[in-house]
């Protein structure tokens, strides 16, 4: 059975996942999960994924959640020996080192900031654009400690799919990173280098850019976490 990717077309965690399939060629079938009408937020939806989060991977019944994990196994099962996930402990170390990294500091701080308030009603603080330039800052300090040309490796890796799809939602914005020389090149570097790839992040921070002109009335989630936005009509 071909794998199944549940996924949303504007959401850093999902795209990531596009990208490595696309790039390592493993055919799939997208499946969209409309964000706007709660389909994740289902008792059908948590089936599969009790966080009620997008993306779900389903490979014929198995069905994995987490972007990172879903990036490593389909690299694993699929293309075990693919410059993508090296096997080499100290390079696999350091891809998964990135992709912790992404989760945890660089992918929560800045999203906080750029994404949420696209969708929710959140203030832009000085206290998280402080946040941001922290994010920034250590990821500049990890190129110029490594010498790399891309996060983990002087090669592409899964772990530049979700730091690069965290900076498109800075680039969505408008938010100036240019004074971090080693992040800005390589994010230019990789939509020079890998077009195709770049279509994919372009494309939902071109969603990204229509809900931040047009933003959305999601009060009808009635979201259990984030407060919605009061839309005047
Ligand atoms: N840790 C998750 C994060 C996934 C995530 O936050 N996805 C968003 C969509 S981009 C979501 O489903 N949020 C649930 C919600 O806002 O209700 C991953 O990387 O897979």
């Amino acid at each position: 059975m071909v794998l199944k990717l549940y996924g949303v077309s504007d959401g850093p965690p999902s795209i990531s996942v596009r990208q490595a399939l696309t790039l390592l060629e493993i055919p799939f079938e997208l499946i969209n999960v409309d964000y706007g009408q709660g389909e994740h937020m289902t008792a059908e939806y948590a089936k599969m994924n009790p966080q009620k989060e997008i993306p779900v991977l389903d490979d014929d019944g198995f069905f994995l959640s987490e972007s990172n994990a879903i990036l490593q196994y389909i690299c694993d099962k699929y293309k075990p020996g693919s410059d993508l996930y090296p096997q080499e402990p100290k390079a696999r170390a350091i891809v998964n080192h990135r992709l912790c990294f992404n989760l945890s500091t660089y992918y929560a701080n800045i999203s906080a900031y750029t994404m949420a308030p696209v969708f929710f009603d959140y203030e832009r603080t000085e206290f998280g654009l402080k946040k941001v330039h922290m994010a920034l800052d250590v990821l500049e300090t990890y190129f110029e400690r490594s010498g790399t040309s891309y996060a983990a490796a002087n090669h592409l890796t899964i772990a530049d799919f979700p730091l690069i799809n965290t900076n498109m939602t800075m680039e969505a914005i408008g938010l100036d990173f240019s004074k971090y020389k080693r992040i800005s090149k390589w994010y230019n570097d990789f939509k020079k280098n890998y077009p195709e790839l770049w279509k994919i992040s372009e494309g939902a921070m071109k969603e990204v850019q229509y809900f931040m002109e047009n933003p959305p009335d999601l009060t009808h989630l009635n979201h259990p976490i984030h407060p919605a936005r009061k839309i005047k009509k």
